[in-house]
């Protein structure tokens, strides 16, 4: 077999990625209406912003926004988990960071599978946030015996999707012949299903324990509980939501609003009540599970560490003071005054260190090459207006906003509490590898496009010399 009779995995993702967006938006009709309503609002943020619009098309995101989506999944086991990175790797897809959800009362620990380079992100930047259940946490030793023992039965991936991750692991990839039946197969994992492995006994103990126990344990598989369209303009998504028919989270999750978004900012509407036949002894017993939800996400800066440090100092200073609540107004007057701490200006980010960007020579700066020195300080090149500057795009996810859209779809008021225990070492042992520090992956894309702007300012002097 040759080597390039292979499908690039961003292919595979790019396929992959439109199955999963197929069978949500038949499974979740709502996710349709999403779908359309982010459309919408895209194509009038564009249409009358020009220079972000050049911006996008600039930092290669402008193709990829519209197909632009991730996902979320959560697992049981170590092996599920494991066997979950084998699955992803054969789509480009790796685990980067590490989030512990455990804080706000929520049992489990997570990463997300995502492609890293400029390359394979401007194609189709496809992520999945995939959580793994933290049976330790289960207090009662009788219910976490049985939660393991239920899991330990089931098999989540189909033995067509095994057999080829087996085969790209030995070969080093997919011919286009295997390359829908890979998506085929890997799409069955995440297909959600109507009929529980438990009786309602058993899914009642489990949900009392906690909501988020009964989901993952009961079920054939882990279902996509959400898939999320990126959007240009949230604010706008939010007040529209109810007009097309459909109930949004109180407060969007993450930053304020900004002139000059930051990180990522998130909002979702209810999870639905779904019909489920429990498996009872008797026979099928009916009732009732909601999982699946929909989510809109709004993209920043990536924001380097002491940014985030920044970012993490602010938001805890208005979660102190009250949470976040349902006090939609409140919060979001507290939040908009604690973030007057941070820059709104892209500009003077940049110039305080407080986000990446990505840096590249002007057309002025091309005609300079070799009359400019390389090694002149970055920033003077930008304002001597020979290299521009556009932010590096945040391409994670945020632990304290996912553990609100987590909440906001427990439903009432269930609010467990574990201690903080982050247990990154057993997150890894279970992954089989080490999930990439994201913040190493930003400082590595702005440095690369500095570099080749140093070479740029030398390459074309010694090319005319
Ligand atoms: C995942 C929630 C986290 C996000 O966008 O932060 C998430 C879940 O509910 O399984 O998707
Ligand atoms: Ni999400």
């Amino acid at each position: 077999m040759s080597q390039q009779a292979f499908v690039s995995p961003d292919e595979i993702r790019n396929r992959f990625s439109r199955a999963m967006s197929d069978m949500y938006r038949e499974e979740v009709p709502q996710y349709g209406t999403l779908m359309t309503l982010v459309a919408d609002v895209n194509g009038r943020i564009l249409e009358r912003d020009l220079e972000l619009q050049r911006r996008l098309s600039r930092a290669g995101e402008l193709d990829r926004i519209g197909l632009e989506r991730h996902g979320a999944i959560r697992l049981g086991t170590a092996e599920e988990l494991a066997t979950m990175r084998r699955l992803f790797a054969v789509m480009g897809m790796v685990a980067v960071g590490y989030y512990d959800l455990s804080v706000a009362g929520v049992p489990v620990h997570s990463t997300a599978f995502r492609p890293v380079d400029n390359v394979a992100l401007a194609r189709n930047p496809f992520r999945v946030f995939t959580s793994l259940l933290r049976l330790e946490l289960i207090e009662d030793a009788d219910l976490r015996a049985r939660a393991e023992a239920i899991l330990a039965r089931r098999r989540i991936f189909t033995d067509g999707a095994i057999r080829l991750i087996e085969q790209v692991e030995i070969a080093g990839g997919l011919v286009e012949a295997d390359v829908d039946v890979f998506v085929r197969e890997a799409v069955e994992t995440f297909r959600w299903h109507g009929e529980a492995t438990v009786d309602m006994a058993t899914y009642r103990r489990l949900s009392d324990a906690h909501r988020l126990i009964a989901d993952v344990v009961c079920f054939k598989g882990p279902h996509i509980n959400h898939l999320t369209p990126r959007t240009l303009d949230i604010d706008t998504v939010q007040v529209e939501m109810p007009r097309r028919g459909i109930t949004a989270k109180a407060v969007v999750e993450g930053p304020p609003s900004r002139r000059a978004p930051i990180l990522l900012r998130q909002t979702s509407f209810k999870a639905l009540e779904e019909p489920i036949a429990f498996n009872g002894e008797a026979g099928p017993e009916a009732g009732t599970h909601t999982a699946r939800f929909g989510e809109i996400e709004q993209r920043g800066i990536a924001l380097t560490r002491e940014g985030r440090s920044l970012y993490d100092e602010l938001l805890a200073s208005v979660r102190d003071e009250g949470g976040a609540g349902s006090a939609g107004e409140a919060y979001d007057a507290r939040l908009a005054k604690a973030f007057e701490a941070f820059p709104d200006c892209y500009d003077e980010i940049r110039r305080r260190r407080l986000g990446f960007f990505r840096y590249a020579l002007t057309d002025k700066g091309a005609g300079q090459a070799g009359a400019v020195r390389g090694a002149m300080p970055i920033d003077e090149l930008v304002n001597a207006g020979y290299v521009s500057a556009d932010p590096i795009v945040y391409e994670d996810f945020l632990p304290v906003s996912a553990a609100g859209i987590f909440q906001s779809n427990l439903g009432g008021a269930e609010q467990k509490s574990y201690a903080s225990n982050a247990n990154r070492q057993a997150f890894e042992e279970a992954l089989g590898a080490r999930p990439l520090d994201e913040v190493a992956l930003y400082e590595a894309a702005e440095r690369r496009s500095i570099e080749a702007v140093r070479e740029g300012l030398r390459g074309s002097h010694a090319s005319a010399a």
